[in-house]
Protein backbone atom coordinates (compact mmCIF):
# COMPACT_ATOMS: atom_id res chain seq x y z
CA UNK A 1 0.00 0.00 0.00
CA UNK A 2 1.36 3.28 -0.65
CA UNK A 3 2.69 5.48 2.21
CA UNK A 4 -0.25 7.92 1.98
CA UNK A 5 -3.27 6.03 1.85
CA UNK A 6 -1.39 3.39 4.89
CA UNK A 7 -1.28 7.12 6.96
CA UNK A 8 -4.19 8.20 5.76
CA UNK A 9 -6.49 5.11 6.86
CA UNK A 10 -4.73 4.94 10.44
CA UNK A 11 -5.57 8.39 10.89
CA UNK A 12 -9.16 7.94 10.19
CA UNK A 13 -9.80 4.95 12.29
CA UNK A 14 -7.76 6.53 15.49
CA UNK A 15 -8.46 10.59 14.84
CA UNK A 16 -11.82 10.67 12.60
CA UNK A 17 -11.88 12.97 9.61
CA UNK A 18 -9.04 13.64 7.80
CA UNK A 19 -6.10 15.84 8.33
CA UNK A 20 -2.97 18.08 6.48
CA UNK A 21 -0.38 15.73 4.48
CA UNK A 22 3.50 16.53 5.32
CA UNK A 23 6.37 14.66 3.96
CA UNK A 24 10.48 15.76 4.75
CA UNK A 25 13.39 13.76 3.32
CA UNK A 26 15.85 11.75 4.01
CA UNK A 27 20.01 12.74 2.62
CA UNK A 28 22.78 11.56 1.22
CA UNK A 29 26.18 13.22 1.74
CA UNK A 30 28.35 13.21 -1.43
CA UNK A 31 31.33 14.76 0.68
CA UNK A 32 31.98 16.99 3.82
CA UNK A 33 31.83 14.55 6.36
CA UNK A 34 32.04 15.73 10.19
CA UNK A 35 32.77 18.79 9.17
CA UNK A 36 29.60 20.83 9.98
CA UNK A 37 30.24 21.11 13.04
CA UNK A 38 33.43 22.47 12.95
CA UNK A 39 32.16 24.99 10.49
CA UNK A 40 33.20 23.49 7.49
CA UNK A 41 31.84 22.67 4.25
CA UNK A 42 28.93 19.94 3.54
CA UNK A 43 27.37 18.78 0.18
CA UNK A 44 23.72 16.88 0.74
CA UNK A 45 21.16 16.15 -1.10
CA UNK A 46 17.75 15.52 -0.39
CA UNK A 47 16.60 11.75 -1.34
CA UNK A 48 13.13 9.96 -2.49
CA UNK A 49 12.50 8.04 0.62
CA UNK A 50 10.32 10.65 3.46
CA UNK A 51 8.95 10.68 6.63
CA UNK A 52 5.26 10.91 5.88
CA UNK A 53 2.86 12.75 8.16
CA UNK A 54 -0.96 13.28 8.58
CA UNK A 55 -1.86 16.28 11.35
CA UNK A 56 -4.86 18.22 12.26
CA UNK A 57 -5.21 19.98 15.11
CA UNK A 58 -7.63 19.09 18.27
CA UNK A 59 -8.48 22.08 20.00
CA UNK A 60 -6.62 20.94 23.15
CA UNK A 61 -3.35 21.09 24.69
CA UNK A 62 -2.24 17.46 24.36
CA UNK A 63 -0.57 16.06 21.12
CA UNK A 64 -1.82 12.83 20.70
CA UNK A 65 0.37 10.70 17.84
CA UNK A 66 0.80 7.34 16.27
CA UNK A 67 4.00 5.75 14.63
CA UNK A 68 2.46 3.07 12.10
CA UNK A 69 6.55 2.07 11.86
CA UNK A 70 6.79 1.83 15.44
CA UNK A 71 3.29 0.33 16.38
CA UNK A 72 3.23 2.93 18.92
CA UNK A 73 1.19 5.94 20.43
CA UNK A 74 1.92 8.27 22.41
CA UNK A 75 0.15 11.17 24.23
CA UNK A 76 1.96 14.49 25.75
CA UNK A 77 1.28 17.99 26.61
CA UNK A 78 3.19 21.19 25.55
CA UNK A 79 5.19 21.95 28.63
CA UNK A 80 8.67 21.32 29.37
CA UNK A 81 7.80 18.46 32.08
CA UNK A 82 5.38 16.94 29.64
CA UNK A 83 8.44 14.79 28.01
CA UNK A 84 6.98 11.56 26.78
CA UNK A 85 8.84 8.41 27.56
CA UNK A 86 9.87 6.69 24.17
CA UNK A 87 12.78 7.78 22.31
CA UNK A 88 10.62 8.16 18.92
CA UNK A 89 8.15 10.83 20.82
CA UNK A 90 10.64 12.75 21.95
CA UNK A 91 11.60 13.90 18.41
CA UNK A 92 8.28 15.60 17.61
CA UNK A 93 7.93 16.51 21.68
CA UNK A 94 11.56 18.20 21.15
CA UNK A 95 10.37 19.93 17.96
CA UNK A 96 7.23 21.21 19.68
CA UNK A 97 9.45 22.57 22.10
CA UNK A 98 12.03 24.47 20.12
CA UNK A 99 8.91 25.87 18.54
CA UNK A 100 7.60 27.27 21.68
CA UNK A 101 11.25 28.18 23.07
CA UNK A 102 11.49 30.75 20.33
CA UNK A 103 8.28 32.38 20.73
CA UNK A 104 6.28 30.33 18.04
CA UNK A 105 2.84 28.60 18.51
CA UNK A 106 1.73 25.34 18.79
CA UNK A 107 -1.27 23.93 19.84
CA UNK A 108 -2.34 20.34 20.37
CA UNK A 109 -2.81 18.27 17.86
CA UNK A 110 -3.59 14.46 16.32
CA UNK A 111 -0.85 13.14 14.26
CA UNK A 112 0.37 9.68 12.36
CA UNK A 113 3.36 9.35 10.27
CA UNK A 114 5.20 6.50 8.96
CA UNK A 115 8.50 6.58 7.03
CA UNK A 116 10.47 4.62 4.11
CA UNK A 117 13.98 6.16 4.90
CA UNK A 118 15.78 2.89 6.63
CA UNK A 119 16.20 3.15 10.17
CA UNK A 120 20.19 3.38 11.75
CA UNK A 121 21.26 3.34 7.77
CA UNK A 122 23.05 7.18 8.46
CA UNK A 123 20.23 8.36 6.09
CA UNK A 124 19.17 10.76 8.61
CA UNK A 125 15.55 9.31 9.72
CA UNK A 126 15.97 11.63 12.59
CA UNK A 127 16.25 14.48 10.29
CA UNK A 128 13.31 13.37 8.57
CA UNK A 129 11.37 13.27 11.05
CA UNK A 130 12.06 16.27 12.73
CA UNK A 131 11.63 18.31 9.44
CA UNK A 132 8.57 17.04 8.54
CA UNK A 133 6.77 18.61 11.89
CA UNK A 134 9.04 21.55 12.41
CA UNK A 135 7.31 22.22 8.38
CA UNK A 136 3.74 21.04 9.57
CA UNK A 137 3.53 23.08 12.95
CA UNK A 138 5.19 26.23 11.20
CA UNK A 139 2.50 25.83 8.30
CA UNK A 140 -0.38 25.07 10.60
CA UNK A 141 -0.24 27.51 13.75
CA UNK A 142 2.56 30.04 12.56
CA UNK A 143 1.39 31.19 9.31
CA UNK A 144 4.57 29.42 7.77
CA UNK A 145 6.42 32.52 9.04
CA UNK A 146 9.43 30.83 10.91
CA UNK A 147 11.70 30.59 8.07
CA UNK A 148 13.94 27.62 6.43
CA UNK A 149 17.02 27.92 8.22
CA UNK A 150 15.21 28.18 11.63
CA UNK A 151 13.11 25.06 11.10
CA UNK A 152 16.66 23.21 10.68
CA UNK A 153 17.53 24.69 13.76
CA UNK A 154 14.15 23.30 15.34
CA UNK A 155 15.70 20.01 13.93
CA UNK A 156 19.11 20.45 15.38
CA UNK A 157 18.30 21.59 18.70
CA UNK A 158 15.97 19.25 18.94
CA UNK A 159 18.55 17.02 18.69
CA UNK A 160 20.59 18.37 21.26
CA UNK A 161 18.48 19.08 23.83
CA UNK A 162 15.93 16.23 23.57
CA UNK A 163 17.72 13.32 21.98
CA UNK A 164 21.19 13.19 23.38
CA UNK A 165 23.10 13.93 19.95
CA UNK A 166 25.51 17.00 19.53
CA UNK A 167 25.06 17.00 15.74
CA UNK A 168 25.64 20.08 13.17
CA UNK A 169 23.18 20.96 10.93
CA UNK A 170 23.86 19.34 7.65
CA UNK A 171 21.06 16.88 7.94
CA UNK A 172 18.27 18.90 9.11
CA UNK A 173 19.66 21.33 6.00
CA UNK A 174 19.20 18.74 3.73
CA UNK A 175 16.25 17.86 4.47
CA UNK A 176 14.27 21.12 4.46
CA UNK A 177 15.80 22.20 1.46
CA UNK A 178 16.67 19.82 -0.46
CA UNK A 179 15.97 20.38 -4.19
CA UNK A 180 15.34 17.60 -6.92
CA UNK A 181 18.36 16.85 -8.80
CA UNK A 182 20.25 19.03 -6.82
CA UNK A 183 23.15 18.93 -4.29
CA UNK A 184 23.72 21.82 -2.17
CA UNK A 185 26.96 23.06 -0.95
CA UNK A 186 26.77 24.78 2.43
CA UNK A 187 29.26 26.38 4.42
CA UNK A 188 28.48 26.03 7.96
CA UNK A 189 29.97 28.90 9.17
CA UNK A 190 28.62 32.01 6.80
CA UNK A 191 25.36 29.23 6.13
CA UNK A 192 25.35 30.31 2.48
CA UNK A 193 24.53 27.54 0.06
CA UNK A 194 24.72 26.94 -3.56
CA UNK A 195 22.89 24.27 -5.43
CA UNK A 196 24.36 22.43 -7.70
CA UNK A 197 22.33 20.76 -10.27
CA UNK A 198 23.55 16.36 -10.32
CA UNK A 199 22.71 13.98 -13.08
CA UNK A 200 26.18 12.91 -13.88
CA UNK A 201 25.77 11.68 -17.28
CA UNK A 202 26.95 7.65 -17.24
CA UNK A 203 27.06 7.11 -13.77
CA UNK A 204 24.36 6.27 -10.98
CA UNK A 205 24.75 6.62 -6.95
CA UNK A 206 24.50 3.70 -5.39
CA UNK A 207 24.19 2.89 -1.69
CA UNK A 208 25.42 0.05 0.12
CA UNK A 209 23.73 -0.17 3.72
CA UNK A 210 25.63 -2.99 5.52
CA UNK A 211 22.83 -3.40 7.95
CA UNK A 212 25.50 -2.43 10.67
CA UNK A 213 23.46 -0.32 13.58
CA UNK A 214 24.86 2.79 14.40
CA UNK A 215 23.59 4.33 17.35
CA UNK A 216 24.57 8.24 17.94
CA UNK A 217 23.11 9.04 20.98
CA UNK A 218 25.68 8.89 24.45
CA UNK A 219 27.86 7.45 21.48
CA UNK A 220 31.36 8.43 20.40
CA UNK A 221 30.15 10.98 17.58
CA UNK A 222 30.35 13.56 20.91
CA UNK A 223 33.76 12.47 21.62
CA UNK A 224 34.41 13.16 18.06
CA UNK A 225 33.26 16.63 18.61
CA UNK A 226 34.57 17.11 21.57
CA UNK A 227 38.29 16.07 20.47
CA UNK A 228 37.81 19.11 17.61
CA UNK A 229 36.60 21.69 20.24
CA UNK A 230 39.32 20.92 22.17
CA UNK A 231 42.20 21.02 19.14
CA UNK A 232 40.12 24.26 17.99
CA UNK A 233 40.74 25.87 21.38
CA UNK A 234 44.20 24.83 21.83
CA UNK A 235 45.37 26.56 18.16
CA UNK A 236 43.08 29.45 19.19
CA UNK A 237 40.52 29.86 16.31
CA UNK A 238 36.74 29.08 17.05
CA UNK A 239 36.08 26.01 14.98
CA UNK A 240 38.64 23.74 12.81
CA UNK A 241 37.48 25.31 9.49
CA UNK A 242 39.40 28.26 10.30
CA UNK A 243 42.76 25.94 11.02
CA UNK A 244 45.68 24.66 8.77
CA UNK A 245 47.56 21.92 8.97
CA UNK A 246 50.72 23.94 9.65
CA UNK A 247 48.97 25.54 12.72
CA UNK A 248 47.88 22.00 13.76
CA UNK A 249 51.62 20.62 13.03
CA UNK A 250 53.10 23.26 15.16
CA UNK A 251 50.82 22.65 18.14
CA UNK A 252 51.56 19.06 17.45
CA UNK A 253 53.61 18.47 21.07
CA UNK A 254 50.19 19.56 22.83
CA UNK A 255 47.91 17.78 21.69
CA UNK A 256 47.05 14.17 22.41
CA UNK A 257 47.54 11.53 19.25
CA UNK A 258 44.25 10.91 19.07
CA UNK A 259 43.22 14.54 18.95
CA UNK A 260 45.58 15.39 16.31
CA UNK A 261 44.61 12.58 13.94
CA UNK A 262 40.82 13.83 14.41
CA UNK A 263 41.93 17.08 13.45
CA UNK A 264 44.07 15.86 10.82
CA UNK A 265 40.58 14.32 8.78
CA UNK A 266 38.55 17.32 9.11
CA UNK A 267 41.23 20.23 8.19
CA UNK A 268 41.61 17.99 4.87
CA UNK A 269 38.07 17.39 4.36
CA UNK A 270 37.30 20.52 4.19
CA UNK A 271 39.76 21.10 0.92
CA UNK A 272 38.38 18.31 -0.78
CA UNK A 273 34.64 19.30 -0.47
CA UNK A 274 35.39 22.12 -2.66
CA UNK A 275 37.55 20.03 -4.78
CA UNK A 276 34.99 17.75 -5.64
CA UNK A 277 33.00 20.70 -6.33
CA UNK A 278 34.84 22.33 -8.65
CA UNK A 279 35.45 18.97 -10.66
CA UNK A 280 31.90 18.11 -10.51
CA UNK A 281 31.39 21.49 -12.54
CA UNK A 282 33.97 20.46 -14.90
CA UNK A 283 32.66 16.77 -15.01
CA UNK A 284 35.29 15.64 -13.73
CA UNK A 285 34.07 12.38 -12.21
CA UNK A 286 37.70 10.87 -11.67
CA UNK A 287 38.32 13.57 -8.74
CA UNK A 288 35.08 12.90 -7.54
CA UNK A 289 35.83 9.79 -7.10
CA UNK A 290 39.13 10.16 -5.74
CA UNK A 291 38.74 12.34 -3.76
CA UNK A 292 35.74 9.89 -1.83
CA UNK A 293 38.29 7.01 -1.37
CA UNK A 294 40.28 9.68 0.27
CA UNK A 295 37.59 10.72 3.22
CA UNK A 296 36.84 6.89 3.67
CA UNK A 297 40.53 6.42 4.14
CA UNK A 298 40.34 9.38 6.31
CA UNK A 299 37.31 8.94 8.21
CA UNK A 300 38.07 4.61 8.80
CA UNK A 301 41.90 5.51 9.66
CA UNK A 302 41.96 8.79 11.41
CA UNK A 303 38.41 9.36 12.71
CA UNK A 304 37.99 6.42 13.24
CA UNK A 305 34.65 6.01 12.50
CA UNK A 306 34.26 3.06 10.03
CA UNK A 307 33.99 -0.34 10.90
CA UNK A 308 34.74 -3.90 9.66
CA UNK A 309 31.88 -4.19 7.14
CA UNK A 310 31.94 -0.91 5.57
CA UNK A 311 36.04 -1.06 5.27
CA UNK A 312 35.09 -4.43 3.47
CA UNK A 313 32.67 -3.17 1.23
CA UNK A 314 35.19 -0.11 0.23
CA UNK A 315 37.43 -3.04 -0.42
CA UNK A 316 35.17 -4.38 -2.96
CA UNK A 317 34.13 -1.10 -4.29
CA UNK A 318 37.66 -0.43 -5.11
CA UNK A 319 38.36 -4.07 -6.63
CA UNK A 320 35.59 -3.88 -8.83
CA UNK A 321 36.77 -0.34 -10.12
CA UNK A 322 34.46 1.49 -8.92
CA UNK A 323 35.02 5.38 -9.58
CA UNK A 324 34.57 6.79 -5.59
CA UNK A 325 33.27 4.70 -2.65
CA UNK A 326 33.21 6.02 1.41
CA UNK A 327 31.40 5.37 4.32
CA UNK A 328 28.65 8.14 4.52
CA UNK A 329 27.06 10.20 7.34
CA UNK A 330 28.15 9.93 11.27
CA UNK A 331 29.81 6.13 10.80
CA UNK A 332 29.47 3.79 13.46
CA UNK A 333 27.83 1.49 10.73
CA UNK A 334 25.59 2.40 8.08
CA UNK A 335 26.00 2.77 4.18
CA UNK A 336 28.86 2.96 2.18
CA UNK A 337 28.02 5.85 -0.71
CA UNK A 338 29.37 4.73 -4.18
CA UNK A 339 29.73 6.28 -7.45
CA UNK A 340 29.27 3.85 -10.44
CA UNK A 341 29.79 3.78 -13.85
CA UNK A 342 26.62 2.34 -15.79
CA UNK A 343 28.13 -0.76 -16.96
CA UNK A 344 29.80 -1.56 -13.54
CA UNK A 345 26.89 -1.32 -11.11
CA UNK A 346 25.62 -4.64 -11.80
CA UNK A 347 28.84 -6.85 -11.13
CA UNK A 348 29.64 -4.63 -8.38
CA UNK A 349 25.71 -4.91 -6.87
CA UNK A 350 26.64 -8.55 -7.12
CA UNK A 351 30.10 -9.14 -6.08
CA UNK A 352 29.36 -7.06 -2.97
CA UNK A 353 25.94 -9.08 -2.29
CA UNK A 354 27.89 -12.06 -2.23
CA UNK A 355 31.05 -11.44 -1.16
CA UNK A 356 29.63 -9.51 1.90
CA UNK A 357 27.22 -12.49 2.60
CA UNK A 358 29.34 -14.56 2.49
CA UNK A 359 31.75 -13.42 5.25
CA UNK A 360 28.76 -11.44 7.40
CA UNK A 361 26.03 -14.00 6.96
CA UNK A 362 23.86 -11.10 5.34
CA UNK A 363 23.84 -9.36 2.11
CA UNK A 364 24.19 -5.40 1.92
CA UNK A 365 21.50 -3.80 1.39
CA UNK A 366 21.09 -1.89 -1.88
CA UNK A 367 19.53 1.61 -2.34
CA UNK A 368 19.87 3.50 -5.69
CA UNK A 369 19.80 7.15 -5.13
CA UNK A 370 17.45 9.61 -6.43
CA UNK A 371 17.81 13.24 -5.42
CA UNK A 372 14.81 14.96 -4.57
CA UNK A 373 12.83 17.67 -2.92
CA UNK A 374 12.83 18.38 0.59
CA UNK A 375 10.13 19.17 3.57
CA UNK A 376 7.02 20.22 1.72
CA UNK A 377 3.41 19.80 2.24
CA UNK A 378 1.17 17.45 -0.05
C1 LIG B 1 25.48 12.92 11.53
C2 LIG B 1 25.17 14.31 12.09
F1 LIG B 1 23.85 14.40 12.43
C3 LIG B 1 25.53 15.41 11.10
O1 LIG B 1 25.36 16.67 11.69
C4 LIG B 1 26.96 15.26 10.59
O2 LIG B 1 27.89 15.67 11.55
C5 LIG B 1 27.22 13.82 10.14
O3 LIG B 1 26.86 12.88 11.14
C6 LIG B 1 28.67 13.59 9.79
O4 LIG B 1 29.03 14.36 8.70
O5 LIG B 1 24.66 12.62 10.44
Amino acid sequence: MELKEKISREFESRFGEGGVFYASAGRINLIGEHTDYNGGFVFPGAIDKVIMAELKSNGSEKVRVYSIDIKDYAEFGLAEEDAPSQSWARYIFGVCREIIKRGGKVEGFDAVFAGNVPLGAGLSSSAALESCFAFALNDMFNGGSIDKFELARIGQSTEHNYCGVNCGIMDQFASVFGRKDHLMRLDCRSMEYEYFPFKPEGYKLVLLDSVVKHELADSPYNKRRESCERVAKRLGVETLRDATMEMLEAAKADISAEDYSRAKFVIEEKQRVLDVCDALVAGDYETVGKRMYETHEGLSKDYEVSCEELDYLNDIARECGVTGSRIMGGGFGGCTINLVKDELLEPFVEKARKDFAARYGHEPKIYEVIISDGARKL
